[in-house]
């Protein structure tokens, strides 16, 4: 099958005919790119109608510069002992943020680990994420988005689940959406292509967002896949595949909502890659500075998703800098006042272990956890 002279190795070129054996083409296919706001921050082609309200794309600015400061505050909690792990998200702001202002507060958000920007538009607080990254289980018990799904540590487990929710909504007649949220590593698992092909073949509200930030861990995307674009895995199972630019919070706002509101009128599936780059450390337990160069890191931060909006506001005269400063401090002040209250929150009891995984708890766990009571009233 590989061909040794051709440097794209193991990848045949499509031929119409080989040795007399005549082939007809049955299908073909294109991915297409949005890009509506480049990387010098001018507009390509139009901007839709949210987009001209200036009033909205400060709203995103801000959920995007608060979801900095926040990552920011929790890897320093992190490494002053106050935090179990952190996966930041430095680098993909826009796309965590745009999949939360493009959803509806019915539809139903199934992230990994590093979308604490979706999660906080869509009713997550910040002390509930603190807590949750602190090793306390409550923090996944959301006060207000009842039925978003914890945060997804496996990778691409959460994928067959969405399709499941999204089942559960087309039987119920629900007008509501399904929104899964992974990474590029995710798409080489065995989880994610079956949970595209059920909502495929049974046309289901779902929506899965690849969060395509050019790394699994240490692994860079070229090593991932020979695939020359993660979307066009969504042909295969015969949904809509598409691909925008990650950084650009307005063409992600955009195409998502355009993909939910077709999932929402029982017009199928969506899958959305979103091309971006994770500028901080996988997680608190890695440092990319050993796999990766000063210069790659150097080159995107070029590309940096909230200066490309703050210099869009600035041009049109929405933005100043005594706007910035004002933001810098109210957003600061949010987070400070959600740590304060995780800080105060009294630990779990040491059983609550059990709590949260079974609706029953299994007999031979019972007895571990009266044991669990029993040493925690010890140490007490
Ligand atoms: C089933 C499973 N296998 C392996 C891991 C270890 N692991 C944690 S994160 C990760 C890489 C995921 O990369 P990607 O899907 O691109 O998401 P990103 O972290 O880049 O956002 C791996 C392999 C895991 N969490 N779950
Ligand atoms: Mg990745």
């Amino acid at each position: 099958m590989s061909n040794s002279d051709d440097s794209t190795m193991g990848r045949q070129k499509p031929t119409a005919e080989t040795k007399g054996t005549v082939s007809t083409c049955v299908a073909t296919f294109e991915i297409h790119h949005t890009q509506l706001l480049d990387h010098d921050a001018k507009v390509k082609g139009s901007l839709p109608e949210f987009a001209r309200d200036p009033a909205n794309l400060i709203s995103l600015y801000r959920a995007m510069v608060l979801t900095r400061l926040f990552d920011k505050k929790a890897v320093a909690l992190q490494r002053t002992g106050q935090l179990g792990t952190y996966s930041p998200a430095l680098g993909q702001e826009a796309t965590f943020v745009a999949v939360g202002s493009a959803m509806r507060p019915e539809d139903v958000l199934l992230p990994t680990y590093r979308e604490s920007g979706a999660m906080f538009l869509h009713g997550v607080s910040m002390q509930e994420l603190l807590l949750y990254w602190g090793g306390d289980e409550r923090g996944m018990d959301y006060a207000v988005a009842r039925e978003d799904f914890p945060i997804c540590i496996p990778i691409a487990t959460h994928a067959p689940q969405a399709a499941g929710v999204a089942l559960a909504m087309k039987l119920r007649r629900e007008p509501r959406v399904a929104v899964c949220t992974l990474g590029d590593g995710a798409t080489s698992k065995g989880d994610f292509y079956e949970a595209i092909n059920l909502a495929g073949a049974w046309q289901l509200p779902v929506v899965f967002v690849v969060c395509n930030n050019q790394w699994a861990i240490s692994l860079p995307r070229s090593e991932q896949t020979c695939a020359q674009t993660l979307a066009q895995k969504a042909i295969a199972a015969g949904i809509d595949g598409e691909q925008v630019d990650g950084n650009d919070v307005i063409a992600v706002h955009h195409r998502l909502a355009l993909a939910l509101e077709k999932a929402r009128v029982g017009g199928g599936p969506t899958l959305i890659e979103a091309l971006s780059y994770r500028m901080g450390d996988h997680t608190t337990a890695d440092d990319a500075s050993r796999y990766r160069t000063q210069e790659e890191l150097k080159e995107q931060w070029r590309l940096d998703p909230i200066k490309r909006l703050h210099d869009f506001l600035v041009k049109n005269g929405d933005w100043t800098e005594q706007k910035e400063q004002a933001l810098n401090a109210e957003c600061t002040q949010e987070v400070e006042q959600a740590v304060k209250d995780y800080l105060a929150t009294p630990p779990p009891p040491p059983e609550s272990m059990f709590d949260y995984l079974y609706e029953k708890l299994p007999t031979s766990l019972a007895s571990q956890r009266e044991a669990a009571i029993r040493r925690g009233a010890k140490h007490a």
